[in-house]
């Protein structure tokens, strides 16, 4: 019974971390697919190519339910996976719709008619790929009307983060939050949507002011995900152990792994 937890990279650690937190029992098989990452410069093709190669992988792995940890995916690959590519006895379940049924205030899965919410202002940071996608936009209009988003490519805050360049990372948060506040001055609420942004939620929020709402994926994943379980326990799977899985130098992405979450990680070859 094992959940797969899919990354372009070594991002998804922040919400495999809150995962294991919130679900202590599950076993889990993380996939870093870090010859590839970084993919917020790719094309949808071929984010759409690699991610289905991904989760493949983790199917194999006797993972049946699988999180697109990577926002990326999710607003890149996610809906032409669930169009009419995954077979009726797996999920691939994304990052944004946790994150917009908080904002939204909804329970796990309402479908109801989009209506009035009390956020007006959204100001939304994630890498160009997930911006041009618009797939935030898209999943936020299925549930809300009259709320204006407004999104900032944060490019070059990935590379810093994981180069472990603390100084550029909160440099280049600074000027995105600044460039976004030329064309939103007051926004209320302030969505990190990339998965290496939590362990920037205090440069967001300091460049924001501590009147913006800052809703970071991470907790938000991992609660729907113990919701989600808790109506569907079958979607367990059948693996037993957890792993982390690379298609990356399995020595070289555990070193980096282990400074990322300042803990010991060690990753096999996928
Ligand atoms: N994991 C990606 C995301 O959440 O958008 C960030 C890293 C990348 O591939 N650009």
């Amino acid at each position: 019974m094992a959940v797969g937890v899919f990354d372009s990279g070594l991002g998804g650690l922040t919400v495999l971390d809150a995962v294991t937190r919130r679900l202590p029992d599950v076993p889990f098989v993380y996939f870093g697919d870090n010859a590839h990452a970084p993919y917020g410069v790719r094309t949808h093709d071929d984010i759409f190519n690699l991610t289905c190669a991904a989760v493949e992988r983790l199917w194999a792995e006797g993972c049946d339910l699988v999180i697109l940890a990577c926002n990326t995916a999710s607003a890149a690959a996610l809906k032409r996976m669930q169009e009419r590519w995954i077979p009726p006895n797996k999920r691939v379940l994304g990052v944004f719709v946790p994150l917009i049924e908080a904002l939204t205030e909804r329970q796990w899965g309402d479908n109801s008619p989009p209506r009035e919410v009390a956020v007006k202002h959204v100001a939304l940071f994630a890498t160009p790929a997930t911006v041009a996608s618009r797939a935030f936009q898209r999943e936020l209009a299925f549930r809300a009307i009259g709320v204006d988003v407004e999104a900032q490519p944060c490019g070059g805050v990935v590379d810093a983060i994981e180069q472990g360049d603390e100084i550029l990372a909160e440099a280049l948060v600074r000027s995105h939050v600044e460039a976004l506040k030329r064309r939103m001055p007051h926004p209320q609420a302030a969505i990190l949507g990339c998965t290496h942004y939590p362990l920037m939620q205090q440069a967001f929020q300091d460049a924001l002011g501590a009147d913006v709402k800052v809703y970071s994926q991470a907790n938000l994943v991992a609660e729907s995900l113990a919701d989600y379980l808790a109506r569907k326990p079958d979607m367990l799977g059948s693996g037993t152990v957890s792993k982390f899985l690379t298609t990356g130098d399995p020595a070289y992405v555990s070193s980096k792994a282990t400074q990322f979450l300042r803990r010991r990680i060690t990753f096999e070859a996928a």
